[in-house]
């Protein structure tokens, strides 16, 4: 049996589970689908009409204790397996809650992982054994299905949303790692393997570089840049919260709650009142479809100006936003939070307890001096309302659409450029040509703010093209033109 694997290895603590009801179910078939039939030929032949040796004799027409029997035993077998199954789904499907989490990423054709202190594979996946592992699985293109089949666990990737798995490896070594998705030929070639390790060997892992091929393509290093002065916490949710700083997010995101969009603090594993009355319990997918698509569920108290960063950002970068976002949260700290373990070195091996306080200041980086930016343009504006060159009544609509949108956030925190004395004059841009500031130039760079990039600043502003009303896009040029004169 050994050099015929019927069975894969079994090296995670649902293994024997599975394969135990697995036996039961093939058990329960043997009997009925294979001794029953038997029975019945044999009887067939040997009370067919023709054999008049019988004794016909006596016949039995109906056996209430006969009949209860047979109905009553199948019942609790099956009703057996179905709560066996059921058991073992459930407990399948939850994770617990202070699993080690890695992230996964399916795109054609290959697995990219990362950990929490941000190193990163393809197609592999180290894990550490006796520890519960989560992944959390998204796809960057179609449908992918996450398969080990020594850990017997599977389950599909999604575009779109987050799903996840756990398990827990019982036996050092290597195994297989299949995508099981079979549509197209290439799926099959998505496979690779997961090593389990030691807690130490994981651990002296973890911190080894090596290189990889990044989700969007790139080569990249499997591990991310150390951070000058911020070597603890957790890398991952550290270079979100660069992230979070450098795309603008947290010019409306502010700790204080100030901005013009919610604290994240203690946002992830809570639920969250939204505008229609409802509660969501905010989860990686909450998290990435309010960065993806703002709109869809509004959180109360608040206006859905949020633009949509739908197409912005990599998977991977959604990946590294939630990371962040949960390590400013009991609950998605503790998780991300590696166990100590004495063999550590390197960027997990101290301070992983408190990667919120670590990271939090990281948000604060973008300057958010001006903390009444709509205060402050109002008097900015009051002047020039006067003279001619744009429509001060719509000028003075803008003035409110601009602070109400939360442009102001990053317009007046240093986070996109002043619009000061921006109409009509030159415009230099970041391709080092230059630019008449006309009204195209204006609505172009609203809508489609990453066609041409005003020079020394990166091209973050999410293009509000859909998200605002004509109405809207001529006040905030009358408005931005009320500025230049
Ligand atoms: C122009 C201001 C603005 C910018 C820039 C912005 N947001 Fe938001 N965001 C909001 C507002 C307002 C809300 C609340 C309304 C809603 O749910 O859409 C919100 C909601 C959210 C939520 C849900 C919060 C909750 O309490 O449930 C998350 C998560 C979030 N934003 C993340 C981000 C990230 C990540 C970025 C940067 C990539 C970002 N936001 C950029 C204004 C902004
Ligand atoms: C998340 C931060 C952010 C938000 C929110 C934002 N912008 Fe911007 N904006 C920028 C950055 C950064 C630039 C410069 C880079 C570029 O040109 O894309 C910019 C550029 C511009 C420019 C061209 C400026 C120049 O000097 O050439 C205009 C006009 C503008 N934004 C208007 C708006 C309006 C109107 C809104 C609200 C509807 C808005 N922005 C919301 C960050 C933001
Ligand atoms: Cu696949």
């Amino acid at each position: 049996m050994r050099d015929f694997p019927l069975f894969p290895e079994q090296a995670s603590t649902f293994a024997g589970q599975v394969d135990l009801l697995y036996w039961v179910l093939i058990g329960l078939s043997l009997i009925f689908g294979g001794v029953l039939p038997f029975i019945i030929l044999y009887l067939m032949v040997r009370y067919h009409r023709s054999n008049q040796r019988v004794d016909r004799t006596n016949q039995v027409h109906s056996n209430l204790p006969l009949e209860l029997t047979w109905s009553i035993i199948p019942l609790f077998l099956v009703m057996g397996v179905f709560f066996w199954g059921a058991f073992l789904f459930v407990q399948m499907r939850t994770p617990p809650a202070r699993a080690l989490e890695v992230y996964v990423i399916g795109k054609q054709w290959m697995w990219h992982a990362q950990h929490p202190n941000g190193k990163r594979e393809n197609n592999e996946l180290h894990v550490p054994i006796g520890r519960q592992v989560k992944l959390i699985m998204t796809s960057q293109d179609v449908i992918h299905s996450f398969y080990i089949p020594a850990f017997r666990v599977k389950q599909d990737v999604l575009p779109g949303r987050y799903t996840t798995m756990w398990f827990e490896a019982t036996r050092e070594g290597e195994y297989h790692l299949f995508c099981a998705e079979y549509c197209g030929t290439e799926h099959a070639r998505m496979g690779g393997r997961v090593v389990v390790m030691s807690a130490a060997a994981y651990e002296q892992w973890l911190v080894t570089p090596g290189e990889v091929i990044l989700p969007d393509g790139s080569a990249g290093s499997a591990l991310p840049v150390p951070q000058p002065g911020q070597d603890q916490g957790d890398p991952m949710a550290l270079v979100g919260g660069q992230l979070f700083a450098n795309l603008g997010c947290a010019s409306c995101h502010r700790d204080d709650g100030a901005g013009a969009g919610p604290s994240l603090v203690n946002l992830y594993g809570n639920q969250e009142r939204l505008v229609d009355g409802s509660s969501v319990l905010v989860d990686e997918n909450y998290l990435a479809e309010s960065i993806l698509n703002p709109q869809a569920r509004v959180v109360d108290g608040y206006q859905p100006i949020m633009p949509s960063y739908d197409g912005q950002l990599s998977a991977d970068q959604v990946n590294q936003l939630i990371a962040y976002i949960k390590s400013l949260s009991d609950a998605g700290a503790q998780a991300a939070t590696p166990e100590p373990s004495p063999q550590a070195s390197g960027p997990t091996a101290e301070g992983t307890a408190a990667p919120a306080a670590t990271a939090a200041p990281t948000a604060t980086t973008a300057p958010t001096a001006s903390s009444t930016p709509a205060a402050a343009l109002a008097t900015a504006t009051a002047a020039p309302a006067a003279s001619g060159g744009f429509d001060a009544a719509l000028a003075a609509q803008g003035d409110q659409v601009f602070a109400n949108l939360g442009c102001a956030s990053c317009h007046n925190s240093g986070v996109g450029p002043a619009l000061q004395g921006l109409y009509n004059s030159e415009r230099p841009l970041a391709d080092g040509s230059t630019i008449t500031a006309d009204e195209a130039y204006l609505i172009e760079s609203i809508l489609n703010s990453q066609a041409r990039v005003a020079e020394g600043y990166q091209p973050i502003m999410p293009p509000y093209q859909g998200q605002i009303s004509d109405d809207q896009l001529a006040q905030l040029v009358e408005y931005i033109k009320s500025l230049g004169n």
